[in-house]
């Protein structure tokens, strides 16, 4: 029996068949699946309103460039076991972590028992919030996660004003990509909202290095190239939503935001979540199809050794 085949039957348990179907399929073609539908949105409203009250997401957030600059930190500033705001929300994640739709979903794909590696909160910072001679700064910069410049008491949230393309694997050097991001919007996500850009298809040349080679071909087409690996036409998916919109990510699909363009910040959960299973899963029958690395030494090539930018470029302004 072919590894799709085992872990079509591993999931039947947990979906129905044509859940754990389609889940697969779309991962294999698109490295993606966008569940159809919402999860339990008044959970999602009750948890944003917890979140959003133990802070003003505006411009306190941040150091001002003085207090920035007599000590510049740049790495450690995210979320971490201790410094996490879900954690003070782990009775209230049931909504998510047992939604039936989501746990066939990922059982498809990876399993039973599967492990949550990591999961935050994450804020899109609209541009109102972001103090002006940030915005100077950071003007260009691939990833513009702002944790370095906002108060550490806030750290337990990770904070974007946009995020060129890349992979989740990009975090996770010498490991195999044998984990999926979930990542559900806790409100309504329009265009203006700092929505997920999505290239369908981009897992396919496996992990590369970040920043990535891509040229737009067409309104929603990019040509991305990974060396050696060859190349591959990616479809540009824009992920807005309304509130429990729920999506899943091979670790070497390309995604990336612009940054937030409302009057308010937007508030999502990412989960980061892998394989234990020993046997063959869906992701087995994923990672079988892609043409270039499962796994690399180094993920990225834009980090100065004190983890400041050293490159300027974004593609994803382009998009
Ligand atoms: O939420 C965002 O703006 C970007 C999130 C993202 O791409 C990531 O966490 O990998």
């Amino acid at each position: 029996m072919n590894a799709l085949r085992q872990a079509r039957d591993l999931s039947s348990s947990a979906a129905s068949p044509p859940l754990a179907e389609t889940v697969v399929d779309d991962f294999i073609r698109d490295g993606a699946h966008l569940f159809d539908q919402p999860i339990d949105q008044h959970a999602c409203a009750d948890l944003l309103g917890r979140i959003r009250a133990t802070r003003d997401f505006g411009a306190s957030l941040f150091l001002s460039e003085e207090e920035f600059d007599a000590d510049p930190q740049y790495t450690g500033v995210n979320p971490r076991p201790g410094r996490n705001l879900l954690e003070r929300f782990e009775d209230r994640l049931g909504f998510v972590e047992h939604d039936p739709q989501l746990v066939g979903g990922i059982t498809a794909l990876l399993g039973p028992d599967y492990e949550i590696l990591n999961k935050k909160v994450v804020c899109g910072v609209p541009a109102g919030a972001v103090p002006g001679w940030l915005k100077e700064r950071i003007l260009g910069n691939p990833v513009n996660n702002l944790g370095a410049y906002v108060r550490p008491q806030y750290r337990d949230v990770t904070y974007f004003y946009g995020i060129d393309f890349h992979q989740d694997l990009i975090d996770y050097k010498a490991r195999e990509a044998d984990f999926i991001t979930l990542y559900i919007y806790l409100h309504p996500v329009s265009r203006a909202d700092a929505p997920l850009y999505l290239l369908e298809g981009s897992h396919v040349l496996g992990g590369a290095v970040f920043p990535h080679n891509l040229t737009r071909i067409g309104d929603t087409d990019w040509l991305y190239r990974n060396g050696e690996h060859g190349d591959v036409v990616a479809r540009q998916k824009v992920l807005t939503g309304d509130t429990g919109f729920a999506a899943i990510w091979h670790a070497c699909t390309l995604h990336g935001t612009q940054p937030g363009a409302a009057d308010h910040e937007r508030i999502s959960l990412r989960y980061l979540i892998a394989k234990k299973h020993a046997g063959p899963t869906g992701m087995d029958a994923v990672n079988a199809t892609l043409k270039g690395p499962l796994s690399m030494t180094s993920t990225r090539a834009d980090l100065a050794a004190d983890g400041s930018a050293a490159i300027k470029s974004n593609t994803v302004l382009k998009a």
